[in-house]
């Protein structure tokens, strides 16, 4: 990892200072401010209006007491989060995260680094996050109702299709978008569909959505293994956790060729040698909500382990798709010892800063979720777009356009990395033409 650029260090100081405790959002901006030294020697003009301090400060923090009513009549009370970190592009946009682990820094950390994934995709979004350390895991559905209800009566006077515009992220996805969706109408009275994104089919949701993050990922690391005239045909593939981003990384891996060994949950991992079957997946994950070790019971010569990390399992192509810093160096040493090629960050954040350094020396090639996992937000814009117009697109027009962004992404990091200096540098790459993008949207609205 370059080392800090000294103009920017007392940036980085304050930030360290201003936000103390808040790990998570320390390493995402000092990942990014250690790819901004070569901007501001290039554009010093960068430096000027505290314009690199601003970025640093979100616009506003919302946090919020969560009451609600679990079905033996008891109360509980989390707390939710939403942090509108940059509108200079468009809305806010970004996905709520319930999971026991949230707290103000992950959620600020996610908001960050959103900002630029945003601004890589080209498309009208801001950046902002939210979430609450709500546990969903083995809550009735009655249970998630209440509580999203519960979220939504306070956080929907701060939403809105031109304020901000939620999605899901861990813990998040379809069931929960049509609850938040249904409390958002009945307190506003308006069927304002572009104000969330990830709905279901039936009431305003873009097809390709729930495919979206994973398939986008599958693409951008297609198209990097391409520049060493590799593919995924044949590729031993590892993708870790069982979630939407590894289920739909998973299935368009398979479209490619490539055969997905192993996946995991927070319980554990599985290996089948003969490829991951997704129907069961799917059925075990998506619709029975079980544990992994459910997939092993029931697919015979497939092995549950609940010991060791997943990257013990030798790979071609690793696609850590469950949460931050689940990849350590010491993870990353054992991939590089087994002979991995390339690595793409469905997660945001998924490699520790030791991992994503021992990557970069060893010559592997290294995706970084900010731009490899933005299918995801790309497609939400995608389907803001089509709530807009009152129109609805087929699967194969959204998923075409999800490809076209991501190889544009893909391509728009690979040459700002040999443009700055650094050839084959995509996290480089992907902070700094993320950056220029909002930093010359900032400049042009003046300082606010
Ligand atoms: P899901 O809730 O659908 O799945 C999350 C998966 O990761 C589950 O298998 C879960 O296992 C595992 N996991 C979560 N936390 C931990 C943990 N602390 N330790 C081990 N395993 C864990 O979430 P998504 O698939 O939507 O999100 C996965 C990642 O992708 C996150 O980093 C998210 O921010 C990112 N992302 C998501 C996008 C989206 O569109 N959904 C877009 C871009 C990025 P368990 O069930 O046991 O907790
Ligand atoms: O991290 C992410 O990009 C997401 N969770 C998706 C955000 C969105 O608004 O679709």
């Amino acid at each position: 990892m370059s080392k800090i650029d000294e103009k920017l260090e007392a940036v980085l100081d304050q930030v360290l200072r201003r936000n103390a405790g808040e790990l998570e959002f320390h390493q995402a901006v000092t990942e990014v401010l250690e790819s901004l030294g070569r901007v501001v020697a290039k554009n010093p003009s960068y430096l000027e209006n505290a314009l690199i301090e601003r970025i640093c400060e979100p616009e506003r923090q919302i946090i919020f007491r969560v009451p609600w009513v679990d079905d033996k009549g008891q109360v509980h009370i989390n707390r939710g989060f939403r942090v509108q970190f940059n509108s200079a592009l468009g809305p806010y946009k970004g996905g709520l995260r319930f999971h026991p682990s949230v707290n103000l820094g992950i959620i600020k950390f996610l908001g960050f680094e959103q900002i630029f994934k945003n601004a890589l995709t080209g498309l009208p979004i801001g950046g902002g996050k939210g979430g609450s350390d709500f546990d969903p895991r083995g809550r009735s559905d009655g249970e998630i109702m209440r509580f999203c209800q519960s979220y939504m009566t306070e956080l929907h006077r701060h939403l809105g299709e031109y304020t901000d515009v939620p999605a899901g992220d861990i813990g998040v996805g379809g069931r929960e978008i049509g609850y938040l969706f249904g409390q958002y109408k009945r307190l506003t009275n308006r069927y304002e569909a572009g104000v969330l994104t990830g709905k279901g089919l039936v009431y305003g949701g873009s097809r390709a959505r729930t495919e979206a993050t994973g398939y986008g990922a599958v693409y951008f690391v297609e198209r990097m293994l391409g520049t060493k005239q590799f593919s995924f045909e044949d590729k031993r593939v590892v993708v870790s956790g069982s979630g939407n981003v590894a289920i739909y990384t998973a299935e368009k891996v398979r479209e490619f060729g490539g055969k997905v060994v192993a996946c995991s949950d927070s319980s554990g991992y599985v290996v089948d040698e003969s490829g991951i079957e997704l129907d069961l997946l799917k059925e075990v994950k998506e619709v029975r909500r079980e544990r992994i070790s459910e997939y092993a019971r029931r697919r015979s010569g497939a092995q549950f382990i609940d010991k060791g990390s997943i990257w013990d399992v030798p790979c071609d192509v690793a696609m850590p798709s469950a949460t931050q810093n689940e990849l350590t160096g010491r993870d990353a040493n054992t991939l590089i010892a087994n002979g991995v090629a390339a690595v793409g960050e469905g997660a945001n954040m998924p490699c520790t800063p030791e991992a994503v350094r021992f990557f970069r020396e060893a010559g592997v090639l290294f995706a970084p979720g900010k731009a490899a996992n933005a299918g995801g937000v790309a497609t939400s814009a995608l389907e803001m777009q089509q709530n807009a117009s009152r129109d609805s697109w087929t699967f194969d027009q959204t998923e075409q356009r999800l490809a076209d962004i991501m190889r544009r992404i893909h391509d728009t990091c690979a040459s700002t990395a040999e443009e700055y200096g650094a050839p084959g540098d995509y996290v480089l790459g992907a902070n700094i033409a993320g950056f220029v993008r909002v930093a010359e949207a900032m400049r042009a609205l003046g300082v606010i």
